[in-house]
């Protein structure tokens, strides 16, 4: 199903509950909604060895030890949040567990302007932090994340047919169309990703999917007040269709027992090459590189993302 537009989930959760009416934000106005299949596997890169940008090792867990329901007495959990995130930039939490006296955080729900509600359903707080949905990671505290609980991403996959210089559609070994997707190279470990990035307080993921895109496939951020009115034209062509492909837990290596990351995935497809033809791609923001590239079930991405391609393929019917 194509939607034009959407109205998140977690905004009607916020609606009906009659409160913090700001969470996310007020932009979205009608509803239709794809609703995906597609459910999250047993976490792997959330129990990576070392944690990311740091030399702090995760307790090990096994596969089958993964469960909060599986008896672990041994577990030992290193406890570490960077202090990146304890010096409090802009979206990160408060250290709940030792500032006592700051405001209590509304788990759940919607806290002013952030969204704490979970697309995984409602998540437990034990001890007074919230507990990964997904079970144990080997690490507590909240590592480079901000916020304890959801931390909310949106990811825009941009598609388009790999074709030749005459229009001919080419295909893969498999004898089905190849296609193409925005690939960027983050710069903190280097990995090829889809370019997206964190909602910010109040926004909806279809403006984040929109700005992440600008910022890291475009470079938005650098550009003039005149060259961004132009792209902003361009972008409402090619964002005004898309189709949900995922909306939840992300395996993410930087997720730990207490702070992990979540999604809303969207497919832009560009059947005839017609919008993003004119769209020049330009590394930005947290990116260091840009490039179309092959659909594959082969491709070692950051976190979950070869999962939303995936989806995308079969969508299409493309080559895998
Ligand atoms: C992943 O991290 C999400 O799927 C999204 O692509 C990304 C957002 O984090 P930053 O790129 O902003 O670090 O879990």
């Amino acid at each position: 199903m194509i939607v034009t537009v959407w109205l998140s989930l977690e905004y009607l959760q916020c609606l009906f509950r009659r409160k913090n009416r700001g969470c996310m934000g007020n932009k979205a106005t009608a509803v239709a909604r794809f609703s995906p299949g597609m459910k999250p596997k047993c976490h792997v890169k959330a129990r990576c060895e070392i944690y990311p940008r740091s030399q702090i090792k995760r307790f090990p867990v096994p596969d089958d030890k993964v469960p909060w329901t599986t008896n672990f007495p041994e577990y030992k959990p290193v406890d570490y949040t960077a202090d990146s995130i304890l010096k409090r930039p802009v979206y990160a939490d408060p250290d709940i567990r030792t500032e006592k006296d700051s405001p209590p955080l509304t788990f759940n729900g919607c806290d002013g302007k952030i969204n704490r509600v979970s697309h995984m359903g409602k998540y437990e707080i034990v001890d007074g932090v919230p507990r990964n949905p997904q079970g144990r990671t080997g690490l507590k505290g909240r590592g480079q994340l901000g916020r304890w609980g959801p931390n909310h991403a949106a990811d825009p996959v941009v598609t388009r047919w790999k074709m030749d210089e005459s229009g001919k559609t080419l295909n893969g070994s498999d004898g089905r169309p190849v296609l193409q997707f925005v690939s960027v190279q983050r710069r903190d470990n280097h990995q090829w990703a889809i370019p997206g990035g964190m909602v910010d307080a109040g926004e909806v993921v279809t403006a984040t999917v929109r700005r992440e895109f600008g910022e890291e496939a475009l470079n938005s951020m650098e550009m003039s007040p005149e060259e961004k009115k132009r792209l902003e034209k361009e972008l409402d062509q090619l964002f005004s269709t898309g189709r949900e492909i995922y909306r939840g837990y992300v395996d993410d290596p930087r997720n730990t027992d207490n702070a992990w990351m979540e999604t809303v995935a969207f497919n832009f497809h560009d059947e005839d090459n017609s919008c993003f033809g004119k769209i020049k791609l330009c590394a930005g923001d947290d990116a260091m590189n840009v490039q179309w590239m092959d659909l594959s079930g082969s491709l070692d991405l950051y976190a979950s993302h070869i999962d939303f391609l995936a989806e995308v393929a079969k969508n299409h019917n493309a080559s895998w």
